[in-house]
C-alpha cells in the first residue's frame, strides 16, 4: 500500500492521510463558525467549506523551504503548509497566543517558520509569491513559491504582471487558482474571456493545468506535476482547480445571487469528503475507519477551540506592538 510522505501522519496509508487532511480542514472551519457564533470573531470571516480537496491535494508536494502566499480564504492553505492549527485558530479568535499575537486576524496570518502568509487584497498573493520566486531563483535551489487566489483574483492586474515576469525569467512560481465559479456574486462565466484560466498560460510561457478540485487524488497528482515542472527550472505554472463554495462569500452574506436549493445541490453532489469516502469504500475501505478519522479530527478541533477561548486577548494598550518594524526589519 502507498504510504503518505513526510507531511502525512507517519506510516499512514496515503488514502487515509488525504481523507484525514480534508477532515481536519473541515473541522477547523467548523470550529471557526462555532467561534463566530459565540461572538469571539469580529470582522468578515471567509471559510473554505467545500474546497478542502484543493489544499489537501497540494499539501503532499510542499516542502518546508517552499513558500505559500494565500488569499482572504486562506485557512486550508495554511494548514496544508504546516502552520500550527492552534496558533492559527488563536489568531482567528484574536488571542495573544495567535500566530501574529491576535493582531492580524483571519485575513492576515503570517508565519515565517513555515514560509506562509496571506493577504486580503484580492490577487495580491501573486506579486508577493513572485517576490519569493525571484529570491528562490537568485538562491539557485529548487524551492517553489505558490500564490493562491480565486477566479476573481486571476482577473487582476497583479496576477497578469506576476505571470508575465515569472514567464520571462522562468521563475519557480505556481499560481494555484481555486475556481469556485464566483467572485462574491459575479459568475466566472460572465466575466472571463476564456472558458478556463489555465488556457491563458501559453501567453505567459507557463504550463497550464486544469483539475477537478473536488477530487483530492486528482489534485495531488496534478499539483505534483506542477511542482516538478517549477522545481526543474522550467518556469511558472497555472494550476486551475474547479471547486464549489458551500457557504456565502463571507459569513453573513445574504446570497441573493444564488437560490438556497442551488447551495444544497452543490453540497449533495460535490462534497469532496463524501466523494472521497465513496471511492474508498468502493475500494474496500472500512466505513468504521473513516468514521474514526472524522470523529477524531472533529473532537480534536473542538478541544483546540475550547483551549484557545481560555487564552488571553491582547492588551489594548499594546495595539501597536509588533505591528511596525524598524528599517532593518526588526520589530520596533
Ligand atoms: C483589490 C481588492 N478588490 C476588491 C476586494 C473585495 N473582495 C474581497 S473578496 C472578493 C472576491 C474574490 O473572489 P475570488 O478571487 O474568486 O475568491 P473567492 O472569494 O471566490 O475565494 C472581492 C472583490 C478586495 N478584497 N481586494
Amino acid at each position: 500500500m502507498i504510504r503518505a510522505n513526510a507531511e502525512g501522519n507517519s506510516g499512514e496509508p496515503v488514502t487515509h492521510a488525504r481523507f484525514r487532511r480534508m477532515a481536519r480542514m473541515r473541522a477547523f472551519d467548523e470550529a471557526c463558525l462555532d467561534a463566530l457564533r459565540r461572538g469571539v470573531i469580529h470582522g468578515e470571516l471567509h471559510v473554505g467549506l467545500g474546497q478542502e480537496a484543493v489544499a489537501a491535494g497540494m499539501a503532499e508536494s510542499l516542502r518546508p523551504e517552499d513558500a505559500v502566499v494565500s488569499s482572504h480564504r486562506n485557512h486550508f492553505h495554511a494548514l496544508a503548509k504546516g502552520v500550527d492549527a492552534r496558533a492559527l485558530l488563536a489568531e482567528i479568535c484574536e488571542r495573544e497566543t495567535g500566530l501574529c499575537r491576535g493582531r492580524g486576524g483571519h485575513m492576515h496570518p503570517f508565519d515565517p517558520a513555515t514560509n506562509f502568509s496571506a493577504t486580503g487584497i484580492v490577487g495580491a498573493s501573486l506579486p508577493v509569491a513572485l517576490g519569493y520566486a525571484h529570491a528562490f531563483g537568485m538562491q539557485g535551489g529548487d524551492a517553489v513559491a505558490i500564490g493562491v487566489t480565486g477566479d476573481g483574483g486571476s482577473h487582476t492586474g497583479g496576477f497578469h504582471e506576476s505571470m508575465v515576469m515569472a514567464g520571462a525569467r522562468r521563475l519557480p512560481l505556481v499560481a494555484l487558482v481555486e475556481n469556485n465559479a464566483l467572485a462574491i456574486s459575479v459568475p466566472f462565466s460572465e466575466i472571463s474571456p476564456t472558458a478556463t484560466v489555465a488556457e491563458r498560460s501559453s501567453a505567459y510561457g507557463a504550463l497550464g493545468l486544469h483539475v477537478d478540485g473536488t477530487d483530492v487524488d486528482a489534485v495531488a497528482r496534478v499539483f505534483a506535476q506542477a511542482m516538478d515542472h517549477a522545481r526543474a527550472g522550467r518556469g511558472p505554472v497555472i494550476v486551475e482547480a474547479t471547486c464549489h463554495r458551500f457557504r456565502g462569500h463571507f459569513e453573513g452574506d445574504p446570497e441573493g445571487y444564488r437560490p438556497r436549493e442551488e447551495r444544497r445541490r452543490l453540497r449533495e453532489q460535490f462534497d469532496p469528503l463524501t466523494l472521497y469516502r465513496a471511492r474508498l469504500e468502493a475500494a474496500g475501505e472500512s466505513p468504521d475507519v473513516l468514521d474514526g478519522i472524522l470523529a477524531a479530527e472533529k473532537s480534536g478541533m473542538k478541544t483546540l477551540l475550547a483551549e484557545v477561548l481560555e487564552d488571553e486577548m491582547p492588551d489594548p494598550a499594546g495595539a501597536l506592538d509588533h505591528v511596525f518594524t524598524d528599517n532593518a526589519g526588526r520589530p520596533a
